[in-house]
């Protein structure tokens, strides 16, 4: 069984998401989601999440893609998750292009690109303009 793993926030579950997952599951048979916790966003990310860990993961689950989610709780657990889940593949969106590469020790490190014109940061933004009248 070819396992891999990506990490990321997920927060307001977007089709940019799913896509990363999509193509994400295609490089094995088991997707691993590292999700980050509260904590974890707000103390390395400065990122105030609108679902918190349980309704991130709670959806996370119900993608086809995903097999297991994992709470990340810290930058430096890669290794040890790659080590403990005998992971083949760390995936994650160009915008982490290189930063990475570290992994390239321990399993294949692949950085897919991102979907474009859709974040996070838009969908609130909109939302917030929405609202303006
Ligand atoms: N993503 C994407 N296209 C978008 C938006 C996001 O492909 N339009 C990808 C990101 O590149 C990432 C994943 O979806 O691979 C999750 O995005 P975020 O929740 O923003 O993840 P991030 O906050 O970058 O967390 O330790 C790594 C970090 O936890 C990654």
């Amino acid at each position: 069984m070819k396992k891999v793993i990506t990490y990321g926030t997920f927060d307001l579950l977007h089709y940019g998401h799913v896509n990363l997952l999509q193509r994400a599951k295609e490089f094995g048979d088991y997707l691993i989601v590292a999700l980050s916790t509260d904590e974890f966003n707000w103390q390395e990310k400065q990122k105030v999440c609108y679902f918190n860990f349980e309704e991130r993961k709670r959806l996370l689950e119900a993608i086809r893609y995903v097999d297991l989610v994992i709470p990340e709780n810290c930058w430096e657990q890669k290794v040890n998750d790659v080590k403990e889940f005998r992971v083949d593949t760390f995936v994650i969106g160009d915008d982490w292009e290189g930063k990475f590469d570290f992994l390239k020790s321990y399993c294949e490190v692949i950085y897919l690109p991102r979907t474009p014109e859709i974040s996070t940061t838009q969908i609130k933004e909109n939302l917030k303009n929405k609202g303006r009248g």
